[in-house]
């Protein structure tokens, strides 16, 4: 993409209503745009983002074996009287009447609708394991939405939900969305720390949110500091293995992790003393066992193999699509702007032409555009008629982890220069040498 073609309406003034990092760089960034409170006009290079969370999410669902579908925002009201959650949900709930008098309601989740759609659907337990989830918008009347995407009113939502014959089986699926969690973020370039939390209008106490680690997180945490040295990595992992799952949720969730709602002094004074931490954290993700909550309200059974009939167990696991833009801008940002971790830069890398109109300059960033596309990659190339300074804080606000910088005088050497956005380190070299070291960084993308 070129620069002077694209629309990233970048601010020079810090918006004075953004109290936190992401909130500002992504007002500044050009990313989003407030259409009223707590909701937002997703801007090209904050839409870019989105979708390559999103995507993230898709791969990891389906590797895990999870069905992505699509279930509509709004609802009928008479399926949440069904459940008993109309009245229970309170105040968050947006509720809408139709021109035919119809009580209607923009999902904050969608634990009824998934219900139904089963009970209507599936009667046996041959047809179990099933696991169906979807992306998409939620509302959720917040009183004090803020910080931006990080809490907003309407949010973008992985929920899936899992339904399986016995306690063990749903258990199971409940240890299948945790490692499934682990490696979507670790994709992300976040640390996200599952903790025992509160099931809240979810319902369920078998139930672990994920946390990324943030002064200007919403949620107070205690945890054992030994935990922030386990990472997933690249091991590779049978979803269908029992077993498997299970060593992974023991490895992540035996050090003591939890979030105020559920911490216990007691335990957490057995852990010593130089280990014990409390902090804050960002709720980007959360799974829960519910058992048969949903399924006995609704009506959701199924035939067993001795010809019985029992209501089916039920999950539901969230990830916070649009909430991890902030999360994971408060986690990777300086002084000039955001800092994109590689998994999900909006662009691969930026190229400066220092000297646009300079022959020589403009035909070797051309080069280096083509040669960079041919590799599959996605570049930004600034070419407008601006200052370096300008262009490079540009650069620097947007955040792409790697830019290529172009200007008559290294040409004349034959070398451009690379800079790494992270550590401001730069190297001169020849311009396919810098193409190839990009193409390296992101082959394993
Ligand atoms: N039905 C369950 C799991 S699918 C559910 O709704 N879980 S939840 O309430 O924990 O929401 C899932 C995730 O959505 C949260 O972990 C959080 O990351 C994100 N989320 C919740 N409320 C908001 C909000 N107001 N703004 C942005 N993201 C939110």
């Amino acid at each position: 993409m070129r620069l002077s073609r694209y629309f990233v309406p970048v601010l020079k003034e810090t918006p004075s209503e953004a109290q936190i990092a992401s909130h500002r760089l992504m007002l500044r960034a050009g990313m989003i745009k407030q259409a009223s409170a707590g909701i937002y006009s997703w801007l090209p290079l904050g839409f870019k983002v989105l979708r390559k969370l999103e995507n993230i999410v898709h791969e990891e669902q389906v590797r895990a074996g999870h069905i992505p579908m699509l279930m509509p925002t709004l609802q009928s009201a008479d399926l949440w009287r069904e459940s008993g959650r109309y009245d229970d949900y309170g105040e968050e709930m947006l509720r809408i009447t139709d021109r035919h008098g119809r009580d209607m309601l923009y999902g904050p989740t969608n634990e009824e609708l998934i219900t139904d759609i089963f009970r209507s659907y599936v009667g046996s337990y041959r047809d179990l394991p099933l696991t169906l989830y979807h992306i998409q918008w939620k509302f959720r009347d917040e009183i004090r939405p803020r910080f931006g995407v990080m809490r907003g009113r309407e949010f973008y939502m992985k929920d899936g939900y899992n339904f399986d014959l016995t306690k063990d089986d749903a258990l199971h699926a409940y240890n299948r969305h945790l490692v499934s969690y682990l490696r979507t973020y670790e994709r992300m370039g976040l640390q996200a720390i599952p903790m025992r939390a509160d099931g809240g209008p979810i319902g369920g106490d078998y139930t672990h949110e994920f946390l990324v680690l943030a002064e200007t997180g919403e949620s107070e945490v205690f945890y054992d500091s030994q935990i922030t040295d386990l990472k997933f990595g690249d091991r590779e992992i049978d979803y269908d293995s029992v077993d498997q799952c299970q060593a992974v949720l023991e490895e992540f969730t035996s050090r003591y992790a939890r979030t105020d709602e559920t911490h216990d002094e007691a335990l957490f004074n057995e852990i010593p003393e130089d280990r014990r931490r409390s902090a804050r954290g960002i709720e980007v993700g959360q799974i829960f066992y519910f058992g048969t909550k949903y399924s006995e309200a609704m009506g959701a059974t199924v035939a067993t193999p001795d010809g019985g009939r029992v209501p089916v167990h039920m999950g539901s696991h969230g990830i916070g699509v649009s909430r991890l833009l902030g999360a994971i801008i408060e986690a990777s940002h300086d002084e000039n702007g955001i800092i994109w971790p590689e998994g999900v830069t909006p662009f691969h890398c930026g190229i400066v032409n220092l000297k646009q109109g300079d022959a020589a300059a403009d035909a070797a960033c051309d080069d280096l555009y083509k040669a960079l596309t041919g590799h599959g990659l996605d570049p930004l190339y600034d070419d407008r008629e601006e200052r370096a300074g300008a262009k490079f804080a540009t650069m620097d606000l947007i955040g792409l982890p790697w830019r290529i910088t172009v200007g008559p005088r290294g040409l004349k050497n034959g070398v451009v220069e690379l800079t790494s956005r992270r550590t401001g380190e730069s190297e001169e070299l020849a311009p396919e040498l810098a193409v190839a070291r990009i193409a390296e960084i992101y082959a394993g993308i």
